[in-house]
C-alpha cells in the first residue's frame, strides 16, 4: 500500500536534488523562509467580514463591490489638473485623489519667494477657494469621493474644499473622501510638515473632531506606510510603524476627549507595495489583524472602529529610468499583490515615474492595468482567493508577531511620537534602505536593466515638462484678484480669530473654514497659525558605518577608499562635499543614502538642511568651504533651482566648487543642465560606488576606471 510522504521524506528528497545546499532564505524582514511550508505552518484565519478581519472587512469584499480605481494626479493650474481628472474619470478611473504641489504643501501662497522653483510643478498648485473650485469644476462633490494627499497645510486645503463644496450646493455631511492629515509620519520620512510636533498632533485631532461632528461619510485621516515603505522600509517597520502611529492618533484624540467609536469607523490606511510579491500580500492582511487586537486593546465596540480599510499604491522606488517599460510589468504584479491582499483602493503608477510626472499616455497604461485585472482576470470572483495557502498564512503570522514587537519597543519610548522625537523609527528605515542600497550596488537584488541585463543604448521617452514660470505667473494674476475683490476687514477679523484660536484652543478647522469664506488665502492661513506655533526645521542625520561594513570586502570600493586617501594626502585635509536639498522637495532618501556612502568612503560631508534657497546653500558652502555641492532633487525643481545654484557661486567668486546633480532627472534635461555648468548627473539606478569615483575624478584624482586593477598609487 502507498503511505503518504512525510515532512521527512520530502526533505530527504530535497537534500538529494540540491546535495545539501540550503535553500532557505533570509528577508531583510529579519526573518528567513523556507522552500516549503505545510499544513503544520499555517493557523485557520476565519471567515472575511468577521474579526480579527485578516481575509478582509467585507464578507464579500471585490465579489460584491471592486476595489476604487483612484489614480493619484495634479499637476500646473487647477485647470489643467481638473480637464486631465476628468478625462481619467471619463476613461475608467473611479475615484479622485489629489496631488497638491510642494508650495502648497508647506503653507506657502505661490507669490512667496521660497517657492519659486516649485509652483506647479510636482502636484497643483492651490491659493484659494476659486483654486479649488476650478481643480473640482463639473465633477459633482457629493457624487465623487475625493482624496486629498495633505498634511503640512491641511486646515486651509480641507477649508477650501469644503467651502468649493458648499458654493456647489454640496453641504459638508454630503461630502465623500480622504484626507491624508497624517503628521507623524511627515516628521519620520515624508517631510512636509509646518508646525513642530506637538502643535501639528493638536491640528490632526480638531481635524478628528470636527469631521467626525460634521463630516460623516468623510475619512478624517490616511495612516500611511507608503512613504515610509519607499524610504526603505521593510514590511516590518512598515506596518509596525504605521500601526503605532495609528495607535497614537486613537490615543490622542480619546486624550482630547472623543468616543473612540465615535470616530475610529473613520480612520483609513495607506500601504505602499513593493516587488516582494508574497511578502506584500501577507503585510496587508497582516495590517488587518494587527489593527484590530490594537483597537480591541483600546476598548473599542463596534467592529467598523476595529477594520482596517486601505488604500495602496505600487511602489515608486521600485520603478526604474533604465528600460522603463519593465515598470508597466512591476507596476501589474505590485498591483495583483495589492488586490490578491485585499485593498480598498488602489493607485497604480506609471512607466515614467523615475522621470518625471505622468503624461496622458503613461497615465492611460497605469490606469488600464487595474482594469485588466479587474475586467479580464477574474481576481474579483472569489473573496481572499489566497487564503488557506500554507505559505501565505504562514507569513501573515511571522509579519504579525514580528510587527507586535516592534511595536512593544515603541510603546517603550512612550508611544509614536516620543519614538519619532527619538529618531528610532527614522534611523531603523534608513538603515534599511542603506542595506537596500547596497544589495542593489553588489547585484545580489537583482534589477532587470539596472543591474543584469542592461540596455547598450537607451531610447528617450517623451514626458510631462511643466512651464513653471507660467504657472506661477498665473496663480499671481489669482492671489491678486482674490486680494483685490474680497472684504479685507471681514478677512483680517477671520485670520484674527484663526490666531487667537491658536492660543485659546477653539477648532481649528472650523475657524479657518470662516476665513475660507472671507477669502484668506492659503498661505494666509498658514501664517496666522504659524504667528503662534512656529515653523519647524530639522538637519538630516545620515546614519554612518552601514556601507563600509556592507563593503568590507569589495575591490571598488576599496579603490575609491584609496583614492580618498590620497586625495587627503593632496590637500592635507579630507575632501568635503555638501549634499544639498533645495526648494520645498522634502524627499531626502536619496541625499541621506549618498551622504551615508561617501562618509563611510572617507570623505567629509556636510548635509544642509531641508528646504534651502539656492542662496542658503551657497551661503553654507561658502561657510563651510566644501569641494564639491551634489543637489538632490527628486520633485521636477532641477532646472529652475540648480542654475541658480551655479551662477550665485559664479557670483562669489567660486565657481571651482564642483556641482553634481542626482535624482528624478528627465534625460530631456541632461544637455540643459551640463550647459548650466552641472558636472555629473546620477539618476536613479546610480551605483553609489561609481558616484564616489567620479567625484574623486572631478576633484582631479585619477581614478581606473570600473572593474580595472589600479596601477600604482596616484600621486
Ligand atoms: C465596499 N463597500 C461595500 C463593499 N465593498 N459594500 C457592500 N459590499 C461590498 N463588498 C462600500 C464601503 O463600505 C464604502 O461605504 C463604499 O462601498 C466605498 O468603498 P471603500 O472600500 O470604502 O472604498 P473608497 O471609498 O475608495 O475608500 C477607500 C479608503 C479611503 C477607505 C481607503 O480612505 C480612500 O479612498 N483612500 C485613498 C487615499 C489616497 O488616495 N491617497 C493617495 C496618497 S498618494 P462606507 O459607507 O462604508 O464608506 C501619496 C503620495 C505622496 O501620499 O507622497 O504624495
Ligand atoms: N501625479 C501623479 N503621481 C504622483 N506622485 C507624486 N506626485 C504625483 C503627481 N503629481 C506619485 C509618484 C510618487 C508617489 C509619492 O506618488 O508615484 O512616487
Amino acid at each position: 500500500m502507498m503511505t503518504k510522504p512525510t515532512a521527512q521524506d520530502w526533505q530527504a528528497l530535497a537534500d538529494k536534488e540540491t546535495r545539501g545546499r540550503n535553500l532557505t532564505r533570509q528577508m531583510p524582514e529579519g526573518f528567513a523562509i523556507k522552500p516549503l511550508y505545510t499544513e503544520a505552518d499555517a493557523a485557520d484565519p476565519g471567515l472575511p467580514g468577521f474579526a480579527p478581519f485578516t481575509r478582509g472587512v467585507k464578507a464579500t469584499m471585490y465579489a460584491g463591490r471592486p476595489w476604487t480605481i483612484r489614480q493619484y494626479a495634479g499637476f500646473s493650474t487647477a485647470e489643467e489638473s481638473n480637464a486631465f481628472y476628468r478625462r481619467n474619470l471619463a476613461a475608467g478611473q473611479k475615484g479622485l485623489s489629489v496631488a497638491f504641489d510642494l508650495a502648497t504643501h508647506r503653507g506657502y501662497d505661490s507669490d512667496h519667494p521660497r517657492v519659486v522653483g516649485d509652483v506647479g510643478k510636482a502636484g497643483v498648485a492651490i491659493d484659494t477657494v476659486e483654486d479649488m473650485q476650478i481643480l473640482f469644476d463639473q465633477i459633482p462633490l457629493d457624487e465623487m469621493s475625493v482624496s486629498m494627499t495633505m498634511n503640512g497645510a491641511v486646515i486651509p486645503i480641507l477649508a477650501f474644499y469644503i467651502v468649493a463644496g458648499e458654493e456647489q450646493g454640496v453641504s459638508a455631511d454630503q461630502l465623500s473622501g480622504t484626507i491624508q492629515n497624517d503628521i507623524l509620519k511627515e516628521f519620520m520620512v515624508r517631510n512636509t510638515y509646518i508646525y513642530p510636533p506637538a502643535p501639528s498632533m493638536r491640528i490632526v485631532s480638531d481635524i478628528i473632531a470636527y469631521t467626525s461632528a460634521h463630516m460623516p461619510k468623510f475619512n478624517s485621516i490616511s495612516i500611511s506606510g507608503y512613504h515610509m515603505h519607499e524610504a526603505g522600509a521593510t514590511a516590518v517597520q512598515e506596518l509596525a510603524f504605521t500601526i503605532a502611529d495609528g495607535k497614537e492618533y486613537v490615543t490622542r484624540a480619546m486624550e482630547a476627549g472623543l468616543d473612540i467609536d465615535a470616530f475610529a469607523g473613520r480612520l483609513s490606511f495607506f500601504f505602499g507595495i513593493g516587488m516582494n510579491f508574497f511578502m506584500e500580500i501577507a503585510k496587508l492582511r497582516a495590517a488587518r489583524t494587527l489593527w484590530y487586537r490594537v483597537m480591541d486593546g483600546l476598548g473599542a465596540q463596534a467592529e467598523r472602529s476595529k477594520m482596517l480599510r486601505t488604500h495602496c499604491q505600487t511602489s515608486g522606488v521600485s520603478l526604474q529610468e533604465q528600460d522603463p517599460y519593465n515598470n508597466v510589468i512591476r507596476t501589474t504584479v505590485e498591483a495583483m499583490a495589492a488586490t490578491l491582499g485585499g485593498t480598498q483602493s488602489l493607485h497604480t503608477n506609471a512607466l515614467d515615474e523615475a522621470i518625471a510626472l505622468p503624461t496622458d499616455f503613461s497615465a492611460r497604461i497605469a490606469r488600464n492595468t487595474q482594469l485588466v485585472l479587474q475586467e479580464e482576470t477574474g481576481i474579483t470572483d472569489v473573496v481572499d482567493p489566497l487564503g488557506g495557502s500554507y505559505y501565505i498564512e504562514a507569513l501573515t503570522a511571522k509579519l504579525v508577531e514580528e510587527a507586535e514587537a516592534l511595536i512593544r519597543e515603541v510603546d517603550g519610548l512612550g508611544g509614536m511620537t516620543d519614538a519619532v522625537a527619538s529618531g528610532m523609527p527614522k534611523q531603523r528605515i534608513e538603515e534599511a534602505a542603506a542595506a537596500k542600497q547596497t544589495r542593489v550596488d553588489r547585484g545580489e537584488d537583482v534589477i532587470v536593466g539596472v543591474n543584469k541585463y542592461r540596455l547598450a543604448t537607451e531610447d528617450a521617452l517623451d514626458t510631462l515638462d511643466i512651464d513653471n514660470h507660467k504657472v506661477r505667473k498665473g496663480q499671481i494674476a489669482r492671489l491678486e484678484k482674490n486680494r483685490a475683490n474680497r472684504d479685507e476687514a471681514l478677512c483680517q477679523a477671520a485670520l484674527a480669530a484663526l490666531t487667537q484660536g491658536d492660543e485659546a484652543g477653539g477648532n481649528l478647522l472650523a475657524l479657518a473654514v470662516d476665513a475660507a469664506r472671507a477669502r484668506a488665502t492659503l498661505g494666509e492661513i498658514s501664517d496666522a497659525m504659524e504667528a503662534v506655533f512656529g515653523r519647524y526645521d530639522t538637519v538630516p542625520t545620515p546614519v554612518k558605518g552601514v556601507y563600509k561594513s556592507a563593503y568590507e570586502f569589495d575591490r571598488r570600493w576599496a579603490q575609491v577608499v584609496d583614492g580618498v586617501n590620497a586625495v587627503e594626502r593632496r590637500l592635507g585635509r579630507k575632501p568635503k562635499i555638501m549634499v544639498a536639498k533645495m526648494g520645498q522637495d522634502g524627499h531626502d532618501r536619496g541625499a541621506n543614502v549618498i551622504a551615508s556612502a561617501f562618509a563611510d568612503m572617507g570623505f567629509e560631508v556636510v548635509s544642509g538642511p531641508l528646504f534651502q534657497t539656492p542662496q542658503e546653500t551657497v551661503e553654507m558652502a561658502l561657510e563651510q568651504d566644501v569641494d564639491a555641492i551634489g543637489a538632490s532633487s527628486l520633485a521636477a525643481g532641477h532646472k529652475t533651482l540648480i542654475p541658480e545654484l551655479i551662477g550665485l557661486l559664479k557670483d562669489a567668486g567660486r565657481a571651482d566648487i564642483k556641482v553634481v546633480a542626482g535624482g528624478v532627472i528627465p534625460p530631456q534635461d541632461y544637455e540643459f543642465l551640463r550647459d548650466a555648468g552641472v558636472q555629473g548627473i546620477y539618476g536613479p539606478g546610480s551605483n553609489v560606488v561609481e558616484c564616489g569615483a567620479d567625484m574623486l575624478r572631478l576633484l582631479g584624482h585619477n581614478m581606473p576606471p570600473a572593474g580595472e586593477e589600479l596601477e600604482s598609487e596616484n600621486p
